[in-house]
């Protein structure tokens, strides 16, 4: 699929072995462990029904080659990125049918496949590797002469040294040399016809030259996103120039301290997504937007408090980029730092009948009403009617966002001046079904509770089916 078809999306990341189990079954999975705990590309076939049904049109799957077997001091490759043969899958999740079932399973349902990808390095368990053990590369004329990345102002030592630690060294692919480009480049072509994928996320993008990507790009053939992990965003956006879509770092941290806590700032919130706004130029709609995913401490791990969380979650969904929900956030996940960050969902029942599962599925379909109203919605840069200490108004028409980090324990309120509404214009806000009407210039004042975000659309946008499902009432006031 295309940038263009991808903005259209939204994503829920899930961590394969962590998922669901082929069989339903519910084992023991202690993250500290570090071990596989059981999840399968048949597991991910039987819990679709719940991604779809919070709203979600695209999974993101992890690495699906063959990895490391074994216990190293790191645990073992349950991610799914310590890769030793590029040209065999990862039977832990499965077989090949079970992965070209996956892909046919969400294309019957119009659903999205992104796999993750790996080309910066490949994984040992001894340091010098056992280069044999890797296919095709088996030769340490495949891989950059060994080094430990030591030093992150220095883009040769970012691109030519090693990640990884003497119990997991990884072994970074030589993609200076010609055969290795070669091999790679036709490798992601492969890996999309051979399971029909529709988008991929590429690891490790910042830890090789730029002009190594177009090409990779080009061979791929549909969107792929790329991760640059870093929070600067005049480091990340020259990448946008190389890949569809990059996962938009600097935005996650902003992100994260804005809504933290209730001394959070919102403007430094505005400052960054206006950077973006500037140096991602035409990319600005196809990077991947996220509050969560598997390398961070999950957003409840720092504040529990559920007007915060609520906030924080809404952003992707009502931003420029394309929202990627990690899994299990939904259900209130609070693991730290990796390994913590990885619980097994069916600990939690894929229930569905849960205040955050119902939240996403608002948002995404708030998200999805403003498409269906505005062509331009997705071509329709945020703005900022109003940036207070505590609270901030979001403005992409149709959608219209109050957001504020006061906390649980306080009561919001927004009055924004002006708007893109005409006057007279009836509002409902997608969390609560509560409308309101536009006053003179569009302006809109509302009063919130309990440190909840109010996410407007006119009301002749939004299939307010939705509001019979909700609990509670459906108040009106005016402005
Ligand atoms: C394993 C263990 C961990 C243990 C670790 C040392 O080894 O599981 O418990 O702590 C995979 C696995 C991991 C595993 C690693 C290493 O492999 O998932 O569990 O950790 O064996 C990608 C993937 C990630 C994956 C890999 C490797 C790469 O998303 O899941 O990890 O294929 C760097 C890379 C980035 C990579 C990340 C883990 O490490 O650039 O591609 N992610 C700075 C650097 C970043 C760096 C980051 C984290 O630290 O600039 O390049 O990411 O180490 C901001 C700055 C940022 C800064 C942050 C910390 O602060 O702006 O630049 O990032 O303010
Ligand atoms: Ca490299």
């Amino acid at each position: 699929a295309t940038p263009a078809e991808w903005q259209q999306r939204s994503i829920y990341q899930l961590v394969t072995d962590r998922f669901a189990t082929s069989n339903g079954s519910s084992p023991s999975c202690d993250t500290e462990d570090r071990i596989y705990c059981g999840g399968t590309w048949q597991g991910v076939i039987n819990e679709l029904d719940y991604i779809q049904y919070m709203g979600f049109d695209a999974i993101w799957i992890s690495p699906i080659v063959a990895n490391l077997e074994g216990s190293t001091g790191d645990g073992y490759s349950y991610h799914g990125y310590w890769t030793v043969n590029q040209n065999a899958l990862n039977e832990h999740f499965g077989t090949e049918s079970d992965l070209q079932s996956l892909a046919t399973a969400l294309h019957d349902r119009g659903m999205y496949l992104m796999v993750d990808v790996v080309v910066n390095h490949m994984a040992a368990n001894t340091l010098p590797p056992d280069y044999s053990t890797f296919t095709p590369f088996n030769s340490e004329a495949d891989f950059h002469t060994f080094c430990w990345i030591t030093d992150y102002s220095n883009q040769t030592n970012v691109e030519q040294c090693w990640l990884g630690d003497d119990s997991v060294p990884l072994a970074d692919c030589d993609t200076e040399d010609d055969a290795v480009v070669d091999f790679f480049y036709n490798w992601i072509g492969e890996l999309q016809s051979n399971y029909s994928v529709d988008g991929f996320r590429v690891d490790t993008v910042k830890h090789i030259r730029k002009d190594f990507w177009p090409d990779f790009q080009t061979n791929a053939g549909v969107y792929a996103v790329g991760e640059i992990f870093d929070g600067d965003v005049s480091y990340v956006a020259p990448y946008t120039e190389v890949i569809d879509g990059v996962l938009d770092y600097p935005t996650y941290y902003q992100l994260t301290y804005a809504f933290e806590s209730t001394s959070g700032s919102l403007q430094n919130l505005v400052d960054v997504i206006q950077s973006a706004q500037s140096a991602y130029s035409t990319q600005l709609f196809q990077v991947g937007t996220f509050l969560e995913n598997q390398d961070n401490p999950r957003f409840q791990s720092i504040t529990t408090d559920q007007g915060l969380v609520k906030n924080a979650m809404a952003w992707p969904f009502i931003a420029d980029g394309i929202p990627i929900l990690y899994y299990g956030q939904e259900q209130g996940y609070t693991g730290a730092n990796d390994p913590y960050n990885r619980e097994a969902l069916w600990l939690s029942g894929y229930e569905e009948d849960k205040p955050l599962v119902q939240h996403v599925r608002l948002l995404n379909a708030a998200r999805k009403a403003a498409i269906a109203a505005s062509s331009s919605f997705l071509s329709t840069p945020v703005t900022f009617p109003l940036v207070g200490t505590n609270t901030l108004a979001v403005s992409k028409y149709p959608l219209l966002s109050l957001l504020t980090n006061v906390g649980a324990s306080g009561t919001p309120a927004w009055d924004v001046s002006s708007t893109n509404y005409s006057s007279g214009t009836e509002l409902i806000d997608v969390l609560t079904c509560t409308t309101y009407t536009a006053g003179s210039g569009g302006s809109v004042s509302v009063t919130g509770s309990e440190g909840a975000p109010v996410i407007l659309l006119p009301t002749s946008a939004f299939n307010t089916s939705y509001c019979e499902e909700l609990v509670g009432t459906n108040s009106t006031s005016s402005s």
